[in-house]
């Protein structure tokens, strides 16, 4: 590393960067920030540190140079179409991804995938320790850069290491099943903190640690045989949205406008079911759909009073299971709609689209009932940005307990997507509730997601970071490890007495996850 170049005190790496590439009908490259609110988030801690973010930039090929855009470095690293197609689409999404959500689809094991992965998580991290500067702090995000820590720690061991995972991470039975564990398991040991959305998630890997590979293990700390004497960090730091900007984005008067010229072009029903997720396996849609189909056929509901908007935003299509799962998919929307829908009256509307973020939040407010399904899901950002833009107490948020999100949120209308009997009753109660019930739900909903915002995500997680292994002292403003974070296993908060549930089996689920995990 020369001494004359530039070099930062923080920085981010992702697969992806937080920008997208558009070329104008000249051919002049033109990068717009894309909107996630891990970007938002980073922007927040990048105003007081000078950040870099290091990610591939979505076209297979060569990098282009590092550029600098909106006050933050962006340094491209470049993938191969070979790489692609076997370190993103292959071992990140058709091997990981199944074994962390459950194997709700089987894993697909190559080598030729696992010996891509290596080799793109070490360029990533040489990436990284070229950007960093003396004892910056790295922070690695998600499954697609497990082994970049290890690499960075032997390339830079000045620096601070810190990983966050976005999904699940697997209880040891199934993360056993791969072939290259004790290799995915060292290189997050090269970080100095490991951030997960739940502690289930984080325990997991502590697990997996002690079984796995022999370690020692005490609480959230793992200690490394290899004589540093040195010990990593594991909890849960669930990742939130931009509350403020998201609700601020919801109370323009456009955006209500048009929630209201949706719901009029829907012909005014009386009940607006709405479902957004990536058209992806793990996200219960086609469970959703079972339910919606039998409570039509059941009369309990139907159009034109009773309608369902889903919006499902293409993903990963070059993956089988994914191109599968858009076929029965839409098989399904198309079945309903010929045997149950009415003239000017569908009973599903089903958009295959990604919406700017005003159109989300006109959706978001037009529907009376937002449908977070999810077989297995690491948080579910849909789930909070649902309730951030219901400012006027509206609408009702049937949960899947299978995801992050219902561990911060245990008092939306809470459903076992696997039991389709239950999912229908869930869906009923939310029509049903009384309104002044379901605004008092509501309620507690915002003033959690606005008290636990993606910028005091980003800044507990720093502080946990500088501390590792220990745990921060406690900040006023929320900014430490140590604040408080959702009862994982515990009763619901008790500002909501009366919380909606779901009892197919004769128990309220709430008491059954709460003994069982
Ligand atoms: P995802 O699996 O992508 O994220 P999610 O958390 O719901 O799932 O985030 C999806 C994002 O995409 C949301 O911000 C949503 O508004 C947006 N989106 C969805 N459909 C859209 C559309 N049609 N048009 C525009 N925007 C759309 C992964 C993990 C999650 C975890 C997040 C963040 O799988 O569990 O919550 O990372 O950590």
């Amino acid at each position: 590393m020369t001494s004359t170049r530039k070099t930062f005190d923080l920085v981010v790496a992702a697969n992806r960067l937080p920008v997208d590439k558009q070329v104008d009908e000249q051919g002049n490259v033109e990068w717009h920030r894309s909107p996630g609110g891990l970007v938002t988030a980073m922007e927040s801690v990048m105003r007081s540190n000078p950040g870099a973010w290091v990610g591939w930039s979505g076209d297979a090929g060569e990098a282009p140079p590092p550029f600098d855009e909106e006050g933050m470095h962006l340094r491209p690293v470049g993938l191969s179409a070979e790489e692609v197609r076997d370190f993103y689409e292959g071992f990140s999404n058709d091997t990981l991804w199944p074994i962390y959500h459950d194997v709700i689809v089987p894993a697909s094991f190559h080598r030729e995938w696992w010996a891509a992965y290596v080799r793109v998580n070490r360029r990533f991290a040489e990436a990284v320790a070229e950007e960093a500067a003396p004892g910056a702090r790295v922070w690695i995000q998600d499954y697609q850069l497990q082994l970049a820590p290890a690499f960075v720690r032997q390339l830079r061991p000045d620096v601070r290491i810190g990983w966050f995972n976005h999904i699940p991470f697997p209880p040891v039975e199934l993360f056993a099943q791969l072939p290259w564990r004790s290799s995915l398991l060292e290189g997050l040991l090269g970080a100095d903190f490991l951030g997960f959305q739940r502690q289930a998630d984080a325990r997991n890997f502590v697990r997996a640690c002690r079984q796995l590979l022999g370690l020692r293990a005490k609480g959230e700390r793992v200690a490394l045989d290899d004589g540093s004497g040195r010990q990593v960090r594991a909890t849960a730091i669930p990742i939130s949205v931009d509350y403020r900007g998201l609700e601020s984005l919801a109370q323009q008067p456009e955006v209500m406008a048009r929630a209201k010229e949706i719901r009029e072009s829907l012909g005014n029903p009386d009940v607006l079911m709405l479902g957004v997720d990536r058209l992806d396996y793990t996200k219960g849609i086609r469970h959703r759909l079972k339910a919606y189909e039998e409570l039509l056929l059941e009369r309990h509901i139907g159009p034109p009073d009773v309608t369902l908007v889903q919006v499902a935003t293409p993903s990963r299509e070059r993956v089988e299971a994914y191109r599968s799962l858009r076929e029965e998919i839409e098989q399904t929307v198309g079945r309903i709609n010929g045997e149950l829908g009415k003239i000017g009256a569908p009973a599903v509307h089903y958009l295959h689209h990604s919406y700017p973020r005003e159109e989300m939040a006109a959706l978001f407010q037009a529907a009376d009932v937002m449908l977070v399904t999810p077989l297995r899901d690491g948080m579910n950002l849909v789930a909070k940005e649902y309730v951030t833009c219901r400012h006027d107490l509206g609408g009702a948020l049937v949960l899947s307990e299978f995801t992050g999100a219902w561990h911060e949120l245990h008092q939306a209308f809470t459903c076992n997507p696997h039991d389709i009997e239950g999912l229908k009753q869930a869906m009923l109660r939310a029509i049903n509730t009384p309104k002044r019930d379901k605004e008092r739900i509501m309620r507690a909903l915002r003033r959690r997601v606005a008290d636990h915002d993606v910028q005091r995500w980003a800044r507990r997680y720093l502080a946990a970071l500088d501390a590792a292994p220990d745990v921060p002292a406690p900040d006023p403003r929320g900014g430490a490890a140590s604040a408080p974070v959702a009862p994982h296993d515990s009763a619901p908060s008790a500002s909501v007495k009366e919380g909606p549930r779901t009892e197919t089996d004769g128990r309220p689920v709430r008491a059954r996850v709460g003994s069982g995990r």
